[in-house]
């Protein structure tokens, strides 16, 4: 503990239990010992230029080759592989064309309503290249932004492959965003086109995505946006403007099922994807081709440890740089069997994802906290009905997993043989930078453990300077990565300032600034202990969220927390905790007394809720982030200010009103 360093953030959890990979696992896996991770590591750290270098040689397909692997010349911008010429859409399709890879399943996928596809990766070949002409005869070439704003259907990811195909960058909207949130991306983006459907299923309801499209374009919002593709999902009646609006159907079925992909340059942008930031107006984020697509492969490949059968999927929505890694890009290029399901388990369907894993035979399963949880406030009867013995391995991200749901998850889903990858990273970070290597790193439950190989992570105060272990501080990445984003669209000035400025270190070197606080254990492990902005002072303590929520979802009774501070004239802030009870649970004075005796037990006197409010569900992100900041002010009896655009229900504020 230290609380005269103003900088740092104290740890108060301790978790004891540690999962080593068992035997069985290991052995067949790719890095099959923490003697080889450090080893790589090791190799990473003493020759970055060969290491990245090499692998980029190794696993990518290069028009021409680079001449140069980072050129760091003028920091914070970097340039990763310059001079080196490739294509991500043929590193995840063409490539793959000349090997018995060619008849293997690329894509599986399922709609809400139950309907299915499968492609091989010779069909998705063809509907790519189809999807890909269709654009260029509507006038999209290189370097024009295409929108995305789709439902879970498979012209999703083909819509983003044809954009990478001829070069023209795709800024996928999450479907559930308004119309307002979709016209602020597409004016800020200056899209040239929009790829949408005619709906899409969530929740057994029709989605109108084609009518928002019309709203946001209204009144001639978006000048530069010349023509909407529609692809037909729901046969919902919807307006088509003559001269602006296409039916995928029409233009792309009728197309020549070849078509070459354009050659780009290492450095060229492959995509932008806005973040929500907690205030102000979203970021867009910007990726670059070859970078991107070296870390998303690597990545899969190091932390799903692929192998030929396995089924893979990843319950994100493309909408999120999740869905763009890790069902798109990283299991393409690998030539992985990627599932994309279109629902969410719903009441109509509570047990809709073990249907899937059962149905399909997944053997790797990739999901958030947030479900996770949801889970287990329902109980382990649901998932106890289906068969769920296809699963090896188990992952999460999004959040900091608290512990009590990795052992749910680890235990009732994973039947207690799987590992668990808790993968920590960032719509900024472009792939995964801190995650067990399952055959090789022993688990922690609510730790990430270490970085990837090549990732300088390290926990600092604000003059950068490394704290001592156990002590809490800022997460940074002290060298730069493949997968880092280049920039943030049209605003270079907050590309410096929020990440890469915010912190001064005293050699005025650069280091990368997440925007989360961690600690690192005495084994080196990392933890994450949430956003800094939501750190909670308490006389003079400056605590992380992360571990009072902990503490009381290990409460029997608790499926999900979330703690803000609210001023407080004595202690500076006191602590205000909003709980999710488990399913039967019920509130009364009785259990506020038992959760306060919980916390205190568990970490100490001083992270003890000052007052309780139970609630069904907890204001969260559309990627089921919960949002602190809105608690915040519900807390302090505050006006909710700042961006609410990203909320999941607005009527999660109403009840929490009242
Ligand atoms: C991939 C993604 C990024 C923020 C990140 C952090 C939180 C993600 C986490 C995690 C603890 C994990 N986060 N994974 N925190 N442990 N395994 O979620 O990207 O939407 O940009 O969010 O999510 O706070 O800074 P993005």
């Amino acid at each position: 503990m230290n609380s005269n360093n103003s900088n740092s953030i104290e740890s108060v959890l301790q978790e004891q239990r540690v999962f080593p990979p068992s035997d069985n696992f290991s052995s067949k896996s790719r890095i099959s010992s923490f003697s080889k991770y450090l080893e790589m590591s090791e190799m990473a750290k003493s020759d970055p230029n060969k290491f990245w270098g090499d692998a980029a040689r190794e696993e990518l397909h290069w028009f021409k080759s680079f001449n140069k692997v980072l050129d760091w010349s003028n920091p914070p911008f970097a340039k990763w592989f310059d001079g080196g010429k490739t294509n991500i859409s043929f590193n995840c399709l063409d490539r793959h064309l000349n090997s018995s890879t060619a008849d293997k399943v690329a894509l599986i996928w399922e709609g809400e309503p139950g309907d299915k596809k499968k492609y091989t990766y010779k069909q998705l070949h063809k509907e790519v290249c189809k999807a890909a002409n269709a654009l260029k005869s509507i006038g999209i070439g290189k370097g024009d932004l295409v929108a995305l704003y789709m439902p879970m259907v498979p012209e999703a990811a083909i819509a983003m492959l044809a954009c990478a195909r001829i070069g023209a960058p795709h800024s996928v909207v999450f479907g559930g965003f308004s119309s307002e949130a979709l016209r602020d991306r597409l004016i800020n983006g200056e899209a040239k086109a929009i790829i949408t459907a005619d709906g899409g299923f969530r929740k057994d309801k029709v989605i109108p995505l084609k009518d928002a499209v019309d709203q946001a374009l209204g009144g001639g919002a978006c000048p530069k946006v010349e023509s909407v593709l529609v692809v037909q999902r729901t046969k919902k009646n919807i307006a088509m403007d003559d001269g602006r609006d296409y039916w995928w159907h029409e233009i792309v079925d009728s197309q020549a099922d070849d078509c070459l992909p354009e050659q780009m340059d290492s450095e060229d942008c492959l995509f932008v994807l806005y973040t929500s930031g907690s205030t102000g107006k979203p970021k867009g984020v910007v990726h670059s081709t070859a970078g991107y697509n070296l870390w998303s492969h690597l990545t899969f490949k190091w932390i799903f440890d692929i192998r030929e059968n396995d089924v893979y999927w990843c319950t994100a929505d493309v909408g999120w740089i999740t869905g763009h890694s890790y069902i798109v890009y990283g299991p393409l290029s690998n030539g992985a069997t990627t599932v994309m399901y279109e629902g969410v388990p719903r009441p109509s369907n509570p047990g809709a994802f073990w249907d899937v894993i059962q149905k399909h035979k997944i053997s790797i399963f990739y999901t958030a906290p947030t479900a996770i949880r949801a889970f287990m406030k329902a109980g382990n009867k649901i998932p106890n009905q289906y068969d769920l013995s296809s699963l090896r391995l188990l992952g999460t991200v999004g959040e900091p997993i608290n512990p009590e749901a990795w052992i749910w998850y680890r235990d009732v889903i994973g039947g207690g043989r799987c590992p668990i990858v808790d993968t920590w990273w960032q719509t900024e970070t472009g792939g995964v930078m801190i995650s067990p290597l399952p055959g090789a790193t022993p688990t922690k439950p609510g730790s990430a453990t270490f970085p990837l190989p090549g990732i300088e992570a390290d926990v600092v105060n604000s003059d950068g300077d490394s704290v001592a272990n156990n002590e809490g501080g800022y997460l940074v990445v002290k060298r730069p990565w493949p997968g880092m984003m280049r920039n943030v669209y049209g605003d270079e000035k907050r590309f410096r300032e929020s990440y890469w400025e915010y912190l001064k270190p005293s050699d005025n070197s650069y280091m990368y600034f997440a925007g989360d606080g961690a600690r690192r254990d005495e084994d080196g492990y990392f933890w994450v202990m949430g956003r800094v902005d939501d750190v909670i002072n308490v006389s003079g303590h400056r605590l992380g969220t992360m571990e009072i929520e902990s503490a009381l979802v290990s409460h029997e009774l608790i499926s999900e927390a979330a703690v803000v501070g609210r001023p407080d004239d004595l202690k500076g802030e006191s602590i205000v905790a909003f709980v999710t009870l488990r399913t039967g649970a019920e509130a009364n004075e009785n259990i506020e007394a038992q959760l306060k005796k919980h916390v205190v037990n568990e970490i100490g006197p001083i992270a003890k809720p000052d007052e309780f409010k139970f609630t069904d569900s907890l204001p969260k992100t559309r990627s089921g982030k919960i949002m602190r900041r809105i608690l915040r002010a519900l807390a302090s009896g505050d006006e909710i200010s700042g961006d609410t655009s990203t909320l999941e229900d607005r009527s999660v504020l109403d009840k929490l009103r009242s």
